[in-house]
């Protein structure tokens, strides 16, 4: 079984759209084996976005990720972490088709609902980040 590290952002949280977008997780045969709600620090989320740190959007992300809690979670399946990719939809919000999390939800890239590894070796690097290393 593959596991991948999914994060529901803040905006997903704060408009009220946990249970939608778990309902298309579920739906689609993936099992959530652990789940919590937390509020990142920007120590974690340093880390967690190391490749994208350079960026000039970078801050914005960073305030957006520790404006409101996320939920983490660990999602298992076969090919979870690409079929979750699939679900989730481009991360250019303009790019994510009707039908996909964010295609249908996302209203920016930056405010783009939810997270998903690119990758089953990343997954297993931040399921223990944010789950701890038994995880
Ligand atoms: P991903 O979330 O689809 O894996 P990454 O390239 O890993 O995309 O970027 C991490 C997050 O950074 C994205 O989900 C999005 O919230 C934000 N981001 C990426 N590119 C941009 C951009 O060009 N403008 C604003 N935010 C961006
Ligand atoms: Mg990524």
């Amino acid at each position: 079984m593959e596991r991948t590290y999914i994060m529901l952002k803040p905006d997903c949280v704060k408009r009220g759209l946990m249970g939608e977008v778990i309902k298309r997780i579920e739906d689609k045969g993936f099992k959530i084996t652990n789940m919590k709600m937390m509020t990142l620090t920007e120590e974690i989320l340093n880390e967690h976005y190391a490749h994208i740190s350079d960026m000039p959007f970078f801050p914005g992300i960073v305030e957006y990720m520790t404006s409101g809690p996320v939920v983490g979670m660990i999602v298992e399946g076969d090919n979870a972490v690409l079929g979750m990719r699939i679900l989730m939809g481009a991360t250019k919000y303009e790019d994510a088709a009707a039908g996909t999390i964010r295609g249908d939800f996302a209203t920016s890239t930056g405010n783009n609902i939810i997270h998903g590894s690119d990758s089953v070796e990343n997954g297993e690097i931040e399921i223990k980040r944010f789950f701890g290393p038994d995880a």
